[in-house]
């Protein structure tokens, strides 16, 4: 049997079902990936720019980097990957449950059931207040650029090309409407910082409830960051299989590795998630 059909055969019997996203299932919708040739913006990398200290000491660099990424994902248009997995969360025959680390949107946007949506790094459009005494949060920002001096911060993403950032005091910066001392943040999670609980609760409520999980979608994601990868090993643990999509599977092998009978014990689909997830998943929900 060949691989799409041993796939769709044990898709068809599934009852429970998980997908964990990352930053590849938004690269054909034209938005970066973090890590390799992909992650790199204006000569910084991308994951150092993610990260508290980084916001401590250039708070000006820090918000040039997520003005970038706000706009481009305001003019990004989800794919069929994304389509793919909003069908997939109104099917009524299935438990099923998107865990994306994306912060874009893109999933909001194809009208994905948001009841079945948790954003496990935050989202680019969400705001919060830095001051420790503030409670300031605004979930849904769009407005671009936030202050005057974040304009200009939009321009095509330049890998390896160096060209220079402005210096921005932290004034000129957004700041809180409320206190109106606090700067304002992203409101998406940065390496050392925990999870939000109230999304951690709900993947953890969702795995215990449905045990166990047939199936694992993991589309478009390194893998390496954590807790978001360890939920593959969760479902794995509940006897549930993985199904990986992605454009760079180094250990196929072991994905796919087969049982003595021959028959896949899990599968690898190697390309552009926008091509290969929906194709995978047709027999549930039709054509894109
Ligand atoms: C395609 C494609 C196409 C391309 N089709 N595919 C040591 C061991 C274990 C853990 C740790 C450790 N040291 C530190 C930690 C914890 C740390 C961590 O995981 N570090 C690792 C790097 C080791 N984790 C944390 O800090 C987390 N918090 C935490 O643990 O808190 C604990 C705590 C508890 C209580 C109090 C205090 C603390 C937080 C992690 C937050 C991650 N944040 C970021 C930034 C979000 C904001 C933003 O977007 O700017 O999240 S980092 C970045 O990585 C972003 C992503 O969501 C995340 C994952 O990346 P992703 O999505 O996988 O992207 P890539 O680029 O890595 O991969 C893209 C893939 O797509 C590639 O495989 C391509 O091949 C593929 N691809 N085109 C299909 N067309």
């Amino acid at each position: 049997m060949d691989k799409l059909e041993s796939f769709r055969n044990y898709l068809k019997n599934c009852k429970s079902i998980i997908s964990l996203c990352g930053a590849g299932l938004s690269a054909s919708s034209g938005l970066p990936t973090f890590r390799g040739s992909g992650g790199l913006w204006k000569n910084y990398s991308s994951i150092d720019l993610a990260t508290p200290d980084a916001f401590h000491t250039d708070a000006g660099l820090v918000w040039q980097f997520y003005t970038f990424r706000r706009h481009a994902a305001l003019k990004a248009k989800p794919n069929n990957g994304h389509k793919a997995l909003s069908k997939l969360s109104y099917l009524e025959n299935i438990n099923y449950l998107t865990l994306t680390q994306n912060v874009d949107n893109a999933s909001r946007i194809a009208k994905h059931n948001p009841k079945k949506l948790l954003e496990l790094h935050g989202n680019l459009f969400t705001l919060s207040c830095t001051n420790f005494m503030c409670t300031f949060k605004e979930e849904q920002n769009y407005n671009h650029p936030l202050t005057p001096a974040l304009a200009d911060c939009e321009d095509e993403f330049s890998e390896g090309s160096f060209q220079p950032v402005k210096e921005i005091p932290e004034s000129e910066l957004p700041h809180c409407p409320r206190c109106n001392t606090g700067l304002l943040r992203p409101g998406v999670v940065w390496f050392g910082e925990p999870l939000p609980l109230k999304v951690i609760d709900k993947v953890d409520e969702f795995l215990v409830k449905n045990d166990p999980i047939n199936l694992i979608l993991v589309i478009g994601t390194s893998q390496s960051v954590w807790p978001a990868a360890a939920y593959i090993d969760r479902v794995k643990q509940q006897g549930g299989k993985v199904a990986v999509f992605n454009t760079e599977i180094p250990d196929m092998e072991t994905v796919e590795n087969k049982n003595a009978k021959g028959e896949y014990q899990g599968w690898a689909f190697k390309g552009d998630a926008a091509i290969t997830l929906p194709l995978a998943l047709e027999a549930l929900i039709g054509k894109i």
